[in-house]
């Protein structure tokens, strides 16, 4: 078989840039290691940049977004009993949606199938091969059978643990990574907000992010050790914790309820340079990944994926391939600003292990100077709704 653009990985980048490619008649082929229902149930992000939109009405995926979606003006950080509100449209003049990643991934399934679009799903062992030369192929297994795809080029979107990185050589490729001693505990709960924006709560017991999907859907984390299981959390425990570290007035008018999913996740900073070898190019999480203080990560891989749909494009369109010889370059700089922006608010909003009383009450000043500066506030709006691709 052949293709134009083998993407590996059937996640939130691999099929958005599959769609955004198909809008422009380029042929590609996906490869899921997990089953479609499996992919659709993971929880994940909530938060979703005006880049990311824009890809998504290109790709011509954005009708029930632009129906159900959230739009945020603004959200509130809270330190003790202390609330301030930061607003992004005053600021920057633009606003972020909430729309969770689930509804993302329905979405690009769903147009995926519509369009004819292929795609293998519980594919094993997949290797690429002669990525660094004019005439890659990868080889896969599904049901048994092994198969082969020749191709242009290989779209490495398969997320941390994924295959493509790993075939950048190890004299080629760096890495950079930061393990942040801690961890999110996040539950799903079938709730009102207890705010109808998000709450970033700083406090003594350790950070609280109050999140949501829809008006009767909330997404609630708190930071924990990183040796805490989900199963060591009773949902009554959850909510007492969350209670302990929001404003009073917040957690009196909390509405509880059971989880519907409960989950911790490690809080990781990691880029790897450069992100093309040859004819591949890394995608998203399969080159780097952000602490979800932020929300970061997915709107990072949506601005990969938007400098490599438009290298493509270009190059299937008129044969120029400056789009993707700067690739990786464009990538990097956003990259590079994402994570310093992820690092910078989890750094201030996490209580650490080893803080020492100096350490606590620079964290305090900063984040009185973000509460009483404009200039501060308007750098965390425009890293929050998004810097300019
Ligand atoms: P994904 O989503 O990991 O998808 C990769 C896909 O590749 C498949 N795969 C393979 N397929 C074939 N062969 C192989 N060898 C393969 N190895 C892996 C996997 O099964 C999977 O389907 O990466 P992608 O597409 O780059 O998307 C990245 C985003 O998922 C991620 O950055 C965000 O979820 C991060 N994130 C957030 N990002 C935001 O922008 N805003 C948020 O509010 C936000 N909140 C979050 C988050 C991540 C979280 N967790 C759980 C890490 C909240 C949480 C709790
Ligand atoms: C979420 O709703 O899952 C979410 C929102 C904001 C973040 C991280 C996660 O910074």
């Amino acid at each position: 078989m052949r293709t134009a653009v083998v993407i590996i990985g059937g996640g939130p980048s691999g099929l958005l840039l599959s769609q955004l490619l198909h809008v422009h008649g380029i042929d590609t082929v996906v490869l899921e290691r997990k089953t479609k229902d499996y992919v659709l149930n993971r929880v994940r992000a909530g938060v979703l940049e005006r880049g990311m939109l824009d890809l998504m009405r290109q790709a011509g995926v954005a009708d029930r977004m632009e129906k159900e979606g959230h739009s945020h003006s603004g959200t509130v950080i809270s330190y003790g009993e202390k609330t301030f509100r930061i607003d992004f449209v005053e600021h920057t003049g633009h606003a972020v949606m909430i729309y969770g990643q689930t509804e993302v991934t329905r979405d690009l399934y769903e147009a995926h199938e519509e369009t004819g679009g292929k795609i293998d799903f519980n594919v094993e062992n997949v290797v690429i091969h002669n990525a660094n030369t004019d005439a890659p192929h990868v080889i896969y297994k599904v049901d048994g059978e092994s198969r082969r795809i020749d191709c242009d080029f290989v779209a490495g979107c398969d997320g941390f643990h994924g295959v493509s990185r790993q075939t950048i050589p190890l004299d080629v490729r760096r890495e950079y990574e930061k393990i942040y001693p801690f961890g999110w505990l996040g539950i799903l709960s079938e709730t009102p907000p207890v705010h109808h924006e998000l709450i970033y709560a700083a406090s003594k017991r350790g950070f609280a992010l109050c999140s949501m999907r829809n008006e009767n859907l909330s997404r609630y984390y708190i930071q924990c050790a990183l040796s805490e299981k989900p199963e060591d959390w009773t949902d009554e425990a959850f909510w007492e914790e969350l209670k302990r570290r929001i404003p009073t007035k917040q957690a009196e008018e909390l509405i509880t309820g059971p989880s519907i999913e409960k989950s911790i996740a490690p809080l990781r900073s990691f880029v790897t340079e450069p992100m093309r070898w040859g004819r591949l190019f890394l995608c998203g999480d399969a080159a780097h990944i952000v602490p979800p203080t932020g929300a970061k990560g997915l709107n990072t891989a949506a601005s990969d994926v938007h400098y490599l749909f438009n290298g493509l494009r270009d190059y299937y369109g008129n044969g120029t391939t400056d789009g993707i010889d700067s690739y990786s370059t464009k990538a990097l700089a956003r990259v590079w600003k994402a994570e310093r922006f992820s690092w910078w608010f989890s750094s201030l909003m996490h209580r650490y292990p080893d803080q020492s009383e100096f350490d606590l009450k620079m964290q305090i000043a900063e984040i009185e100077f973000l509460r009483t500066n404009h200039a501060a506030q308007k750098a965390m709006a425009e890293n929050y709704v998004g810097l300019p691709y």
